[in-house]
Order: C-alpha cells, then sequence, then structure tokens
C-alpha cells in the first residue's frame, strides 16, 4: 500500500475483520453516514457502539432506530474509554482526523476507516468514483444520468447524500456504483479501488481542515491508490495539480480538456466534442457543443469528462449524446431559479469555495450582482478580483466571512454589507437593472447561518420566488 493512516502491520488486521460478527466496532460521529454506518454494522452482527460531540438533545431523530437496533449511543462528547479495546473504528467524514480520541486510538493501531472503505468491502458490481474540488456532484449525476439512459443497472450515491452502506443490498455483479468522493471519505480508505476514478480539478478548498493544499491534494490522490493497470483513471489535462496525480497511478490514464486534443480520452474540437479512445486512434464526434444543456464553462469540462468516463463504461456515443441533450443542471449548481422583472436568478449555493464562485461568475458575461459570504474556510478571495471588477456590477457580503473578504477585496469593488441572505436579495432586487443577473455563489461554506448548502440554496431560491413581480 502508498502511504496511508495505517501501518504495514495493522493492515492484514483490518482485512481479518472483514467479517464483523461479534466484533466491536466504534461510529464515531452520528450524521448520515454514522447512522447508516451503525444499522448497517448491526446487521452485519457486530457489537456496534455510536459516539457523538452533541448533545442527545439534539440527536432525538436518530436515537430511537440505534438503541431499537441494539446499538450502544453515547452523546454530548467523546468519552476516552469508549474509544479502548474496539475492534473497528468508523469514522464520519466530518470528524477531523486530528481529534485527540482519534489519534490515539491510531497510534494504539486500532484499524480506522471510513464509511466509505465500509462500504466498499461488500459493494457489488463496478465503482466509478469521481472527485474533485468543483463539479462533483454534477458530474456523478450527469454519469448516473447516462448509464441510466443507457439501460444499465445504476446506483448514485456517497458524498452526494446517500451513504454507500446504503447501496450495499441493492448491488449485483451488474450494478454500477456511481460515487461522489470527497476528500474527507478519500482520507480513510484502505482497499477502495474504483474500476474508473476521476479527478475534475484540484483547487484549495478544507484547509481549515486539511492544513495545506498539499494535504488536501494527496488525499484526493488517494482515490487511485489501490488502482491497478486494468482500471482507468481519468483526469483533468487543464489543471496543475490534477495532471500530477498522473505520477501516483498504476491504471491507464484518460485525459479530458475543454481546450485540446488530448492523446487518449474526451476533448473539444471547434464547436464538438470527441472522444478518442486509443492512443493514435480516430477520434469519434460524440456530440456538438450547443446541445450541452448546462451554462458555463466549467460545466462543458463536467460534461467531458462524463463523457470519457461512460464510454470506458461501454455506452455508445449517439446514446450519450442523447443522454447528456436531456440532463438538468442540479439543485444549487448554477441553478436558474426565475426571471422577476427582468433580472435573472441564480442558486449556486454550492459554490463553497472561491474556485467555485469564479466558474460561476466567469459563466455570465457581466452585470452580475454577486452574493459573497458564509463560514470562511481560510481562503484567499483575491483570486475572485479580475472577474468581480469585470463582471459584477455590486457584491453583496453576508455571514461571518463579511469582513474578512471585504479586507481582503479592498475598494476595488463596491460592496454592500447585506449581513443576511434575505437582506442581501432584497437589496439586491431593489436595486437590479432589467438584463442583470443575481448570483448566490458564496464562496464559503454554509453553517454559520445555515444548515448546510442545501438549506442555503432553497432559503434562496424561496426568497426570490417571494419577490414581488
Ligand atoms: N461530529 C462528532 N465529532 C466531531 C465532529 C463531528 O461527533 O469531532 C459529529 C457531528 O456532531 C455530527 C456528525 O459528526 O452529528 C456529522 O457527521 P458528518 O459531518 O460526517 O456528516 P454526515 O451527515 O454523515 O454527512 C457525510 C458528508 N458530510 C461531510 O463530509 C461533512 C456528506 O457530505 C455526505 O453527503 C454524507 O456523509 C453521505 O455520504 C456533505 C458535505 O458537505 C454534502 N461534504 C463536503 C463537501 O462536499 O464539501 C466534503
Amino acid at each position: 500500500m502508498a502511504s496511508g493512516y495505517h501501518s504495514e502491520a495493522t493492515y492484514p488486521a483490518l482485512k481479518s475483520l472483514m467479517d464483523l460478527k461479534g466484533k466491536r466496532v466504534l461510529v464515531v460521529g452520528l450524521g448520515k453516514s454514522g447512522v447508516s454506518a451503525a444499522l448497517y454494522l448491526r446487521g452485519l452482527g457486530a457489537r456496534v457502539t455510536v459516539s457523538d460531540a452533541r448533545p442527545s438533545s439534539a440527536l432525538a431523530k436518530e436515537i430511537p432506530a440505534l438503541l431499537d437496533a441494539g446499538v450502544m449511543v453515547e452523546t454530548g462528547g467523546h468519552g476516552v474509554l469508549t474509544f479502548r479495546r474496539q475492534d473497528l473504528v468508523v469514522v464520519s467524514p466530518g470528524v477531523p482526523l486530528s481529534t485527540p480520541e482519534i489519534a490515539q486510538v491510531r497510534a494504539y493501531g486500532v484499524p480506522l476507516i471510513g464509511e466509505l472503505e465500509l462500504a466498499s468491502l461488500a459493494l457489488r458490481g463496478s465503482t466509478i468514483a469521481i472527485t474533485g474540488s468543483n463539479g462533483k456532484t454534477t458530474t456523478t449525476s450527469l454519469v448516473g444520468h447516462i448509464l441510466q439512459q443507457a439501460g444499465l443497472p445504476t446506483q448514485v450515491g456517497g458524498n452526494i447524500g446517500l451513504p454507500v452502506v446504503e447501496m450495499v443490498a441493492g448491488s449485483s455483479d451488474a450494478t454500477w456504483n456511481v460515487l461522489e468522493v470527497s476528500s474527507f471519505q478519500l482520507e480513510t480508505v484502505d482497499t477502495f479501488r474504483p474500476r474508473i476514478a476521476a479527478v475534475l480539478n484540484i483547487t484549495p478548498d478544507h484547509l481549515d481542515r486539511h492544513g495545506t493544499f498539499e494535504n488536501y491534494a494527496a488525499a484526493k490522490a488517494r482515490i487511485t491508490e489501490n488502482q491497478t493497470a486494468g482500471d482507468f483513471l481519468v483526469l483533468n489535462a487543464e489543471n496543475k495539480p490534477t495532471q500530477m496525480v498522473a505520477a501516483k497511478t498504476k491504471a491507464r490514464i484518460v485525459w479530458f480538456s475543454a481546450e485540446r486534443r488530448v492523446k487518449q480520452g474526451a476533448f473539444v474540437h471547434g464547436d464538438g466534442i470527441y472522444f478518442l479512445p486509443n492512443e493514435g486512434g480516430t477520434p469519434e464526434p460524440v456530440m456538438p457543443l450547443v446541445e450541452v444543456p448546462l451554462r458555463g464553462a466549467h460545466n462543458v469540462e463536467n460534461v467531458l469528462a462524463a463523457v470519457a468516463m461512460v464510454r470506458l463504461a461501454g455506452v455508445a456515443a449517439e446514446a450519450v449524446r442523447k443522454a447528456v441533450a436531456s440532463f438538468q443542471a442540479v439543485e444549487h449548481r448554477l441553478q436558474f431559479v426565475a426571471n422577476v422583472r427582468g433580472v435573472d436568478y441564480y442558486n449556486d449555493s454550492k459554490a463553497t469555495n472561491v474556485d467555485a464562485a469564479i466558474k460561476a461568475l466567469a459563466s455570465f458575461p457581466g452585470g452580475v450582482r454577486i452574493i459573497l459570504g458564509g463560514k470562511d474556510k481560510g481562503s484567499d478571495y483575491t483570486e475572485l478580483l479580475p472577474l468581480l471588477q469585470e463582471r459584477a456590477v455590486a457584491v453583496y457580503t453576508i455571514g461571518t466571512a463579511a469582513e474578512i473578504i471585504e479586507r481582503q477585496l479592498g475598494e476595488a469593488v463596491p460592496f454592500t454589507r447585506a449581513e443576511t441572505l434575505a437582506n442581501a436579495v432584497l437589496l439586491a432586487a431593489t436595486a437590479a437593472q432589467p438584463g442583470e443577473t443575481v448570483l448566490l455563489a458564496p464562496a464559503c461554506a454554509s453553517f454559520d447561518q445555515f444548515e448546510n448548502y442545501e438549506h442555503r440554496g432553497r432559503e434562496f431560491a424561496d426568497l426570490v420566488r417571494a419577490l414581488p413581480e
């Protein structure tokens, strides 16, 4: 195994735990994936304890089903003793590995994995895994959509929302499991080996968690750690940190590029998308660019990556073309909400980092009133400056990051401190002229004012729909 979180000595012990009946397993974190993992482990006959930092009052929905299933529940913090004498620890993606109790478990040599690794030990069929700083959800949904349209048995899950353990029961040898995987999930894989993996792009994100960009990029690269020569790795030829993953793989590399012909893979030439199956072969036309139903240059890249993956999965070019053309933008990803009094409103609440906000802004020629802010992740907002100056007529800042953003961007762009999303929508709607665009692309996480980015996006859409005609 290449660099990992388990020493060579503990790795074989993990394999022998494949039969978990009667084994003591601790699940850390009682979110979506933790609850599913705990119930799944009970189903395998393990003696399961779960531990969550939140008080039991905040977990009233989750606890009864767990107790009914015979899971022991610890809330309000992680007890040191709870972490002792476990045969396996399954950690939720949102729990940092630097958490003292986790660090201690690792020091003891107890096998520690995430829900993705746990599920992949039993998931049947072929796995397509997609990571990247931006575009993961759209690309994952698109790949799932194309495979489904082509009549292949398909399941879609992972970071996109459905825990992978919940896909195990529905999988057969013929199933295509299409997984969105995050850097958090990849930190805790051991044997996870997708048949087709894709790294869409690596740009700074989650630096508050990973510490450095190098650590973040290294976590992403773990998607290919266990791939072998019979597997495929789809990479973005136009993103340097992504290109560097090529040096770390044993899989066959398939590129995609919106700018030039690649040796093998999907690319744009003239006004069409092509796929070149083999080095030295003849590119096959897949579809004209005008048929791509998604806005923005970044979405052309997402389509190229998806085209490469589904062609590798054996879907014919004509079927790919039809399926892509019938795909609709995923909610909260540069999703058109409404036109109110001549002003277009777009919800890109999933633009939770600077690079995604840049891509959103670049999708409009100008006249944009952009809403920025939320919870800061240690980002460099100055990267937004050139596009803001070129395309934004106003910037409305919200959330705890407002001050940091304003300080970094200085006086180069006109700011209005709106504090809340409701106020930002109201101010933007009042000032907007017909032909302009109001864009929620906050470049920040949502957790300071919202449950998650979906909550933020839904609130934006509700506010827009409530505007007077
Ligand atoms: N917790 C602790 N101790 C800690 C930290 C957290 O007990 O030190 C507890 C929290 O109190 C909470 C639980 O852990 O009860 C939260 O677990 P979680 O954050 O892992 O959330 P889940 O609900 O299990 O959702 C996870 C993914 N969340 C994260 O990666 C943060 C979801 O991705 C994913 O959809 C879901 O599993 C199913 O696979 C969301 C996400 O924001 C969409 N992902 C990040 C992103 O896309 O940028 C990576």
